[in-house]
Parts: structure tokens; sequence; C-alpha cells
């Protein structure tokens, strides 16, 4: 506790002295949500701390969360220094997706439009038409299904073929998948609500199809946050990171959240709905970073050239 309250000053402290911002991933731990927050930096999904991190004054930027994330600030900011507290964080869906592979997928069906999720590398966020983050990925998909485009989508399949149903576009998928959706149960969650009759099911797509089928609204991280605080219900089961707890409890103080169920659950699973890279952020390697500068992102600039022009497609896209 004291030890936290030191943290937080020195931290503090220093991101005055650096003229340098805190970006937080709504997965990452409470105390960097609350003290992006209390230092004017921004807690948000990967599309708004891309949108924040290039907006703001700041000549450095810290990003709590994963690789590709500081990354893309990167990549979208490269007259800033970028840091994260540490550069091990990364994600399932970029391990699974890698450049020389998915290339080759990509050349050997030329004649379709390749839409990435955000969650990639800069290599391959370079070899794609378009970025998307799950919460305009629908809003992407429909606009190029209208067009008349076909698609390939990577690479987390149960958000791609949640997209390929709403939207009935062409589309093959890439196989990849989050591991800390992917464990949700559906059946867990059935169980769960006869406990809590009440409780509404939020989903985040990149969950598994039978889940968002259980579900009474499937969203992004930003669109399940709003729905928790619009929706009546006084209960929520709900199938993203448990790290999204801080934000929803923080706007409906009165309502209860509950992780939805995952295989090997119980009252102690402490790595289930939580992302094992994500929680590798924390206050003391936050302020070793700041110290000392290590743990800086670089991006390539032939490579930031190539990840700009989808990157910067997403940002500008308003259909
Ligand atoms: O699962 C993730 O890593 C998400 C939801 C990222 C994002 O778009 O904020
Ligand atoms: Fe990747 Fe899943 Fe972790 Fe998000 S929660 S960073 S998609 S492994």
């Amino acid at each position: 506790q004291e030890r936290q309250a030191e943290l937080k000053s020195e931290i503090t402290r220093l991101l005055k002295q650096k003229n340098a911002v805190l970006v937080a991933h709504y997965y990452t731990d409470d105390s960097l949500q609350a003290l992006a927050e209390e230092t004017g930096g921004c807690v948000s999904d990967s599309l708004e701390m891309a949108r924040f991190g290039a907006d703001n004054p700041a000549s450095t930027l810290i990003v709590a969360g994963v690789k590709f994330m500081g990354e893309t600030a990167k990549i979208l900011s490269p007259e800033k220094r970028v840091f994260m507290p540490t550069l091990e964080a990364t994600c399932s869906l970029d391990i699974g997706c890698p450049v020389d592979e998915f290339s080759a997928f990509c050349d050997a069906h030329p004649d379709r439009e390749v839409v990435v999720y955000a969650n990639t590398s800069a290599a391959v966020k370079a070899r794609a038409d378009w970025v998307v983050t799950s919460s305009i990925a629908l809003k992407v998909v429909s606009y190029l299904d209208q067009q008349g485009k076909k698609i390939i989508w990577g690479p987390d399949k149960h958000l791609g073929g949640y997209i390929q149903k709403e939207t009935g576009a062409d589309m093959l998928l890439w196989d990849g998948s989050c591991i800390v959706h992917e464990e949700f149960k559906a059946k867990g969650i059935l169980d769960l609500k006869k406990a809590y009759p009440d409780a509404a099911v939020l989903a985040h797509p990149e969950s598994p199809e039978s889940v968002l089928e259980v579900a009474d609204r499937v969203g992004s991280t930003s669109q399940l946050l709003k729905a928790s605080g619009e929706m009546s219900n006084t209960h929520f089961i709900v199938a993203t990171d448990r790290g999204i707890f801080y934000k929803m409890q923080q706007q409906s103080p009165d309502k209860t959240f509950i992780a939805a169920p995952t295989a090997g659950s119980g009252a102690t699973c402490r790595s289930c709905a939580h992302c094992p890279w994500m929680a590798m952020n924390g206050l003391e390697n936050l302020y070793q970073v700041l110290q000392d500068e290590s743990q800086e992102i670089f991006v390539e600039p032939q490579l930031r050239e190539k990840a700009l022009r989808p990157l910067q497609r997403m940002l500008q896209f308003t259909a």
C-alpha cells in the first residue's frame, strides 16, 4: 500500500518531467488504469489508444498493454518515443500469425482484400489492405462487402466467424484465437444464470460462437462497457477480460459484475478471464522504464510506412 503510493507519486513526477503520457488498456491492472486517469492519460480499447496517442501533444508515450499496441503507437507517431512497461507482453493472436505464412496465404488469394485485426505485428499490418479493431470491424467489413469485395480475415477465427455471420460477407479466415476469450463456456454461463436469473450476459466476439449465442449483447470492450451502463439489469455476466470490471464498476457502482466461467474456473481461479500478457504490466516495471528509458519500441522506417497505410484507413474510416 505504502509502496504503491510511493510508486504512483514517483511515476507521476517522472511523467511530467519527461513530457510523457500514460495510455492504458482496459485489461491492465486497476492501479495502472487509475494512474492513467489521474495523470491526464487515457484508459481505453486499442482503437482509442491509437487515436489518443497520436493526438496527444506529449513527446513520449508510455503504453501499458501488449506489444502490438506499442507498435501501433510508434507507427502512428514516429516522432514520439514509445515505451512499454515490458516488451515481453505479447498476444496469442500475434504469435499465431507469423508474417511469412500469412503472406503466403494472401498471395494464394490475390483477388481478396486483406483485413487484419489490430492484434498483429507491424509486418502483418504492412501486408494488409485494412487494419481494424473489434469496435470497427463490422462496419469496415460491411462496407467492403457492399462494394462486392471478397475478404481475407486474420487472425481471430471467432471474431471473423461472427463478422461473417452478421454481414454475410465472403471471408476466408485465418486460424487464430485469443487464449483468454476462447476459454469461456456457454454451459457455465447458463448454469450461472440459474443463480442470477436477472443477469445480462455480455460477450466479446473473440469468444466462441456458442458463447455469443447465449449473450444478450455482443460487442467490443468499449461497446460492452457502454451496454453495462445503459442496461437496467443489476447483475452482469461478462465474457471478456475482467480488467474491464474496473471501468464497469466505476461507471455503475451499484451493479455487480461476474466473470463468465471458463474451463477449470472456480472462485479462486486467478488466471481465468484475465490475459497473462496484460498482467505483466505493473507499477514496478512502469517506474523502472521511466527511470532507465529501457523497453522502447522501434519500428523500422520502411515497414512503418507500409503498416501506416491500412492503419490510417481505419482511423479515417467513417461509413
Ligand atoms: O482482446 C483484446 O486484446 C482487445 C479487445 C483489444 C482491443 O481492441 O482493445
Ligand atoms: Fe491477445 Fe487475448 Fe490477451 Fe487480448 S486478451 S492481448 S487478444 S491474448
